[in-house]
């Protein structure tokens, strides 16, 4: 005989409707959408993983335009935004900030210890992505052998990573302790270590690793990662060449 239905089960449903949604990650397995994964990875919050495929063209996608206006990964909408509306948010490192202030976790409040995190987090945003993913683009996309810029932006990345080897001698993490700004650099400085030989930044081989065996960022890296294939010829007219539309 079936049972009486109790108060618990409707008490637990009642829950379970309520459970937040998780928030949705707009990426692709670069660098740039690493940094996102990792985050929220090392949060432990509810999220779904939406590959944007930019080999073929998706992050042209109306719908995705409307997140991102700079057509590019990544990007997240949290349904539970400010206010308890959904918010979304493009550009690596706000959204970086965004996590860090909404739950309080790998962006310090203090602001002398946050704008520490800050200087490092656009350091990497504004210095060590671009570079890196220039040095990356002509040494292993472009069809030419173009040994002037190759040189330069392979040279850059050096410079770069030299200020950050003098950063790390006196500390474990950029800012002190870990914060997003490592979870920002983290992917770009592997990208770097294929080309740019670690014995001669010994701080900055050292904080990779360290960064490296978190389980958190070992998941974050993981996500999509089976996705991403060697570009075509196809995929290069989608990727590069692009102008204002
Ligand atoms: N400044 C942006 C850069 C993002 C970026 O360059 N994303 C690349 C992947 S690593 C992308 O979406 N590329 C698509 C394209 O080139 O069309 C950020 O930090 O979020």
């Amino acid at each position: 005989m079936a049972k009486k239905p109790t108060k618990k089960p409707v008490k637990k449903a009642k829950r379970a409707a309520k459970a937040p949604k998780p928030i949705a990650l707009y990426t692709w397995a670069t660098p740039n959408g690493h940094k996102i994964s990792i985050m929220l990875e090392e949060l432990g919050v509810p999220y779904e993983a939406h590959p944007v495929d930019i080999n073929k063209g998706e992050q042209f996608a109306p719908a995705f335009l409307k997140i991102s206006p700079n057509n590019r990964i990544p990007a997240i909408v949290d349904p539970q935004g400010p206010g308890g509306r959904p918010i979304s948010v493009f550009e690596s490192g706000a959204i970086l900030q965004y996590l860090g202030r909404k739950y309080g976790r790998f962006y310090p409040k203090d602001e002398r210890a946050r704008v520490q995190v800050d200087e490092w987090l656009f350091w990497q945003v504004g210095g060590l992505g671009p570079m890196a993913g220039q040095a990356n683009h002509f040494r292993n996309y472009a069809v030419e052998d173009l040994p002037y810029p190759k040189k330069r932006y392979t040279d850059e990345v050096h410079r770069l990573l030299g200020v950050m080897n003098r950063r790390l001698a006196t500390r474990k993490f950029l800012a002190g302790t870990y914060s997003i700004a490592d979870m920002a650099c983290w992917s770009w400085v592997l990208s770097a270590s294929k080309y740019t030989d670690l014995t001669e930044f010994s701080h900055v081989a050292a904080w990779k690793d360290r960064v490296g065996v978190r389980k958190a960022v070992q998941r974050g890296r993981a996500v999509a990662a089976e996705l991403r294939k060697p570009i075509t010829d196809a995929d290069r007219k989608v990727l590069f060449g692009q102008r204002a539309r």
